[in-house]
């Protein structure tokens, strides 16, 4: 499933598994697995798309309605993608930016070395550690069943935690447990094809001192 990044030695495979889980009754698996590369983008190649991507003069500042009345989403977003990817997500329709060369670049390194065609990116910019983001799958149906989801993380480390999801929960209980990752800057984090399905995850806000970073979630969206 992670393609030629599996063998990578610096390669951390994690398993997200519920206690005592050996599938449910149903006979589904609660287990789902992610792959995380401490180190995946050298120092110039960090520095190279935090300039790019900070100059992008179409980051959005958008709002959700709470009570009817408009709430700013707690970070910068900005989606990008090849024509024909627009996706939904938050409530708001997006149609992508074009690729800047460096972003393109990298979708081009993950598409070959995870051997899955990624299509689009969505950008998502923490100004500081107020910014987060809450609970959520990655399950929009212009994703398909169970999309695999390359995550790159620039700038500030931050906190992204795991839970299994509804669903799960109501079968396992409290046998399901939870699980954090400290996302560093230059890593790469791969969400495999059931973690969506299955769990939650959260980007954490902080009341310490933290920095900007800008996070890449690269995604293949098909039209629905
Ligand atoms: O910023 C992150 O690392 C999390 C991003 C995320 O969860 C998402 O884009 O769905």
């Amino acid at each position: 499933m992670f393609g030629k990044l599996a063998s990578s030695t610096s390669a951390e495979h994690l398993a997200l598994r519920s206690a005592g889980d050996n599938g449910s009754a149903e006979g589904e698996s609660h287990t789902a697995s992610l792959l995380y590369l401490p180190d995946y983008l050298i120092a110039e190649q960090q520095r190279q798309l935090w300039i790019e991507l900070m100059a992008i003069d179409t980051w959005e500042q958008e709002s959700l309605m709470m009570h009817g009345k408009p709430v700013p989403v707690p970070r910068l977003i900005c989606y990008v993608g090849d024509d024909g990817t627009e996706y939904a997500y938050s409530g708001v329709r997006h149609r992508p930016k074009p690729w800047s060369p460096a972003l393109g670049e990298l979708r081009h390194r993950l598409c070959d070395e995870l051997g899955h065609g990624f299509n689009s990116v969505l950008l998502n910019q923490y100004r500081d550690g107020r910014d987060h983001m809450g609970w959520h799958s990655d399950d929009e149906s212009e994703l398909g069943e169970q999309p695999i989801i390359a995550s790159v993380s620039l700038g500030a480390e931050r906190r992204m935690r795991f839970r299994p999801g509804d669903r799960t929960r109501s079968i396992l209980g409290s046998s399901a447990k939870s699980l954090h990752i400290t996302l560093e800057a230059g890593s790469l984090l791969v969400m495999g094809s059931t973690v969506q399905s299955v769990w939650q995850h959260c980007l954490v806000r902080t009341a310490q001192a933290c920095g900007p970073r800008v996070n890449m979630t690269f995604r293949r969206v098909s039209a629905v």
